[in-house]
């Protein structure tokens, strides 16, 4: 509540709405690190741990560690608590990306990898329930929600030992005023080196969801369990190479080394090309099993308004808005066409059809499917239910077109526009960009109702009296393979994760030592405010 709150007051300081530096006692850059971090960072890591619990123990048929998972959620909950005291205190206004030389309090700092380690203890639980598992059931094919939910904890685990270091060996030291600067680019690195990766750990659960449940809602099967798991374990392995692209404008790092991790860059794009197309043809199983005829009118039959599988949608639609984030991650990717974009406010317009598209729409589906699932409660209000996914969808559409525009003229990012650019008195007014910013902030009011209405379905059904479920139902009914190719390429994880690590030094070992060679002056913190240096603990 508190995240899509902050995000719909970014969109009105945008636009010019709100003219100040603060809204109800939080400031703009506040506000924009309690968005980023609340649902980029602890809003899909909680979710990723609920949906890995239910799926592994659900699938595999053994108990997980009631210790172990009640210890893995008091950390991470001590982590959250920690940084959101932080954010709400002013102390660490630094956006989710908290690059230096912006500088917070040590406790956002500890609480973030407090928070990381506690979803560390998730996947130490599952492991001896899947070792278990695998002695009891030798020769048959772990079930595919399982190695989804596997790999992306899989790149959870390579990707926050960079970031770890970053903030235990860089950050901490330099913001207790133990150190008194930072290599700025180093950090950035060993940001994005975790920054890219992460995006796919935000994506994974949402990809098991359309893998697993989207064919079964649709009435079908899902047509590839051979493309599953290929995209699973390709994921794995190029994850993590590719965060440079994050920085094709940072210095320190050689033009060459951008380039390859650019056009690695533009491989991982394949997995989800062979997602979009396996998930088309389950799609269109599924409609001609439901009567569907023809070339395209079988898109008829597909259950897009049906009350009792109101779930599908929220599948379904994240699926079309990522069909333009994915397009638009492509533009970015490429090298000299990222120089007109970047740093504009093109990049949340893409985000927003990613992160805020089919990750976030996941989350809010299976989220009501789960918690009303597990209480026995009935969702009520299915229309409502159902609707809400269009509305969302809607809105993304119409924020991300302001945005996209916007950033194409030049409207910039993460910039309070509404004292200056958007703002008449101002002599940096720039009146061509009111019409991009309104349509951005039309988007975001529309996103905001939806969340509302998101929240009035799910306190109605859990005030509701519980209703009685049939007997030996699995609590979440998953899809069966039309094609069930048994590959044994894709059976192991073992080479994939070994062929990631041999990638990762690749394609970082030169770029962080010509980073350590350059012998950057350590820079001080800073405050987004002020130009002037900040106090130490500020
Ligand atoms: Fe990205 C920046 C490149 C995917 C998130 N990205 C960001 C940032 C975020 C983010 C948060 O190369 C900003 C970070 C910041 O704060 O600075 N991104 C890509 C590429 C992909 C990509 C190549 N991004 C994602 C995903 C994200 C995400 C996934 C979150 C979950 N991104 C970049 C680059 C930058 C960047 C640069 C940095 C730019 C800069 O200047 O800073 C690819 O993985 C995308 C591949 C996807 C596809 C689409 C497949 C389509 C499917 C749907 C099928 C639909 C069906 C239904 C079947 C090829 C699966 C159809 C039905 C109908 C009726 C239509």
């Amino acid at each position: 509540m508190l995240g899509s709150y902050h995000g719909v007051l970014q969109t009105l300081f945008r636009a010019g709405v709100i003219r100040g530096s603060s809204f109800a006692g939080i400031e703009y850059y506040q506000g924009l690190t309690a968005h980023g971090v609340i649902n980029a960072l602890v809003l899909t890591t909680f979710f990723a741990v609920a949906l890995g619990h239910a799926l592994v123990s659900q699938e595999l048929q053994e108990p997980l560690t009631i210790f172990g998972s009640t210890l893995s959620m008091v950390v991470m909950l001590l982590g959250a608590a920690m940084a959101a005291a932080a954010i709400l205190a002013g102390k660490a206004t630094v956006l989710y990306t908290f690059y230096p030389p912006l500088k917070a309090h040590p406790a956002f700092y500890l609480g973030l990898a407090i928070f990381i380690v506690g979803s560390w203890v998730a996947l130490y639980c599952w492991i001896p329930a899947y070792l278990r598992w695998r002695k009891n059931n030798p020769g048959k094919k772990t079930p595919l929600a399982v190695v989804g939910m596997f790999a992306a904890f899989i790149i959870w685990q390579i990707a926050t030992l960079p970031v770890a270091f970053e903030v235990l060996v860089l950050l901490v030291p330099w913001s207790l005023g133990w150190t008194s600067g930072v290599n700025v680019v180093l950090s950035r690195t060993l940001f994005w080196f975790f920054g890219h990766p992460l995006v796919y750990f935000w994506l994974l659960p949402t990809y098991v969801l359309y893998y697993t449940m989207l064919p079964r809602l649709a009435g079908g099967k899902l047509y590839s369990d051979f493309a599953g798991r290929m995209t699973f374990v390709s994921l794995i392995v190029l994850s993590s190479p590719l965060g440079l692209h994050h920085q094709f404008a940072d210095p320190g790092i050689s033009s060459s080394w951008k380039g390859i991790q650019g056009a690695l860059t533009l491989l991982i794009a394949v997995p989800s090309m062979l997602t979009a197309f396996t998930l088309a043809a389950s799609l269109e199983f599924a409609a001609r099993q439901n009567g569907g005829r023809g070339l395209f009118a079988w898109w008829k039959k597909v259950p897009y308004f049906d009350r009792e599988r109101w779930l599908f949608p929220y599948l379904f639609c994240g699926l079309v808005i990522f069909l333009f984030g994915g397009i638009t991650g492509i533009v970015n990717a490429s090298y000299s066409m990222d120089n007109i974009v970047h740093n504009t406010a093109w990049l949340p317009a893409h985000f927003h059809l990613t992160v805020a598209g089919p990750v976030f729409l996941g989350i809010l589906g299976m989220s009501l499917f789960l918690i009303t699932g597990l209480l026995k409660k009935p969702v009520v209000s299915q229309s409502m239910a159902l609707a809400i996914p269009y509305v969302w969808m809607a809105g993304t559409f119409i924020f991300s077109g302001g945005l996209f525009l916007g950033g194409l003229r030049g409207e910039p990012r993460r910039t309070n526009l509404g004292l200056t650019y958007m703002n008449p008195a101002s002599p940096s007014y720039r009146p061509d960009w009111w019409i991009t910013t309104h349509v951005g902030m039309v988007g975001g009011l529309i996103m905001g109702t939806a969340i509302l209405l998101y929240f009035v379905v799910l306190i109605r059904s859990l005030v509701a009296a519980p209703v009685a479920v049939r007997a030996g139902e699995p609590l979440i009914p998953l899809s069966e393979a039309y094609h069930d190719e048994n590959i044994p390429a894709v059976r192991n994880f073992a080479p994939w994760v070994t062929v990631a690590v041999l990638l990762v030094v690749l394609a970082y070992y030169v770029p962080i030592s010509d980073i350590l060679k350059s012998k950057f002056k350590p820079a001080p913190g800073y405050h987004p405010d002020s130009p002037v240096v900040a106090g130490i603990t500020r």
